[in-house]
This record gives C-alpha cells, structure tokens and sequence, in this order.
C-alpha cells in the first residue's frame, strides 16, 4: 500500500461561508491526504459579502507551530496555502516554506487576492508585489485570471481570451519561478469555462472545461485548488489533475444552484466527496 500523503495547509478559518480551511480540509481529508492545519486567523465569515464579520489575526501564532513541527521532525510531502491576511503573513508564510519543505515537498501557491478584475479592497495595492515573491518559491501556483494579471503587472481582460494571448501568460508566469501554473476562469468562447495548466518541465499544456453556470459562488476557487493539489499529491498528472479539480467543482457549482442556494454561502462540495475519490483513484465512472 502507498504511504499516507501529509500536507500542510496553511490558510484562515472562516467559520462560515465554505472557503479556506473549511473546504481545504475536508476536500484533502476525504483524499485520503492527512492534512495537519495552520489557521492565520478566524473569521465569523468570509469577507465577500457579509456585513459586520469578526477577524481574529493567528499571525504570530504561526512561526511558534512551525518550529514546534520541526523540533518533532514532522515532514510533509506537501505544503498548500491560499488566503493571507496581511503583507506580514506572506512574509511569514515564505519563512514557513523553508524551514518544512524537503527536497520533494510539493508547494502550492494560491494567491487569493482578486477576482472580476479587482483587488479585495482588504488588501494594500503593494499586496500582489509579495504574492509575486511567494509564488516564486512554489512548484505549483493556481491565480485566477485577475490574480495572474496582477501576478505580472498587467491589465485584466474580461473573456473570451485569445490562445495567444493565454500562453503568453503561462509563459510569464513560469518566468516569476514555478515550473506548474494553472490558471482558472480561462473561457475561449464564452460558453465554456475551465482551467489552463501549464508544465514547464514536460512542455504539457491542456484546458479542462465545462459548460459555465452563473452566478458565481464564493469558495470555488478553493474547492478547486484543494481538489487540484489532492490529485497532484496523489501522482496525477497536472492535465489530469485539472480536469479532475473543474469537474469537482463544476459539480459542486450545480447542486448548490439546483438547490437555490445564497451564492455567498459557498457550494455544496461534501456531496462530491466520495466521487472525487473516485476519480482520483481512477474508478471507472468516478468521472
Ligand atoms: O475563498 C477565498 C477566501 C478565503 N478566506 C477569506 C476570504 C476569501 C475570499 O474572499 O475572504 C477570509
């Protein structure tokens, strides 16, 4: 039998609202993957669209876990973040990676701090300057379109996009350090919605899609890398890997639709669980 995969995932709490640990834990538990945690802070909800959440910051509860982890000499095959809270935390976050990464830990970056063209307006405008430096440290990053222009400094444009125009970021991105990037929100003919992946090392280069469903629905971005870094630990391929990662959430986006439920609540995931296993394992019918 495979050894146990243990990844770290280093992300806030937000009680309410299916994002962050509340979707990466379960989606890489039901994996198979032991997840120990890092909350950076507590939140009665996600910031997107409630009024009045509570933020309780755990930025200087970090390095403490982090050097307790490393006098037991835990090691990790892999280390996932997403949202931090502050420049300070990103800071903390990439002291994090070097003193728990080994030689064959996989880093995932996901640089939550935008979408729909704009900064979150709880982030400073030199915040995606330290996500650069980051995501520079990471084997895999997983930026929205948004995320990926502010990534390089660029304007953001609405879809549909232009092959070129979408390899030429790939190529952008690999430059800033990681040799896998994946980029979500990617449509080539507005009717179709997905993921570009990009692998440095093999040249791999694939779009997993689906039909798109509006409105869009809070949390989805980390149901997706969660889904995606489960399925990279497991040794799928990154082409495959995405695919896996858009169905899962593509899935998870229409339930929560048929039941009618508040976009800002997140999306019915836990439903899919038993199937993303299954996909990941390679079950027939699992996909
Ligand atoms: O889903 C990303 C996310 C995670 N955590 C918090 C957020 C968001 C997105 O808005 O506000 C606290």
């Amino acid at each position: 039998m495979q050894r146990q995969k243990r990844v770290a995932a280093i992300h806030d709490i937000s009680c309410f609202g299916r994002c962050s640990l509340t979707v990466a834990l379960p989606i890489l538990s039901a994996a198979g993957i032991e997840t120990p945690v890092i909350p950076t802070a507590v939140l009665s909800t996600h910031t997107g669209g409630f009024e009045g959440y509570t933020y309780r910051d755990l930025t200087q509860d970090v390095m403490p876990v982090v050097r307790h982890w490393r006098g037991l000499g835990l090691e990790f095959d892999g280390i996932y973040t997403g949202f931090l809270g502050s420049l300070e935390q990103v800071d903390i976050v990439s002291e994090c990676f070097d003193l728990l990464r080994g030689k064959d830990t996989l880093v995932v970056v996901d640089p939550v701090m935008a979408d729909n063209g704009k900064l979150y307006p709880i982030f400073p405008s030199d915040f995606p300057k330290a996500m650069r430096k980051l995501c520079a440290k990471a084997d895999v990053i997983v930026p929205n379109l948004t995320e990926a222009a502010l990534l390089l400094d660029e304007p953001y444009h609405e879809g549909p996009h232009d092959k070129a125009g979408i390899d030429r970021m790939l190529e952008a991105l690999h430059r800033l350090g990681p040799a896998r990037v994946v980029i979500t929100g990617v449509s080539f003919d507005g009717k179709r919605l997905g993921a570009v992946v990009s692998d440095a090392r093999t040249g791999e280069r694939a779009f997993a899609s689906e039909l798109r469903i509006d409105p869009m629905y809070h949390g989805t971005g980390d149901v997706f890398a969660s889904a995606l870094t489960a399925a990279l630990l497991h040794g799928c391929p990154l082409a495959r890997a995405g695919e896996i990662a858009v169905k899962f959430t593509v899935d998870s986006i229409a339930r929560t639709k048929e039941a009618g439920t508040d976009n800002r609540f997140g999306v019915n995931f836990e439903e899919g669980l038993g199937g993303l296993r299954a996909m990941i394992q390679g079950v027939p019918g699992g996909a």
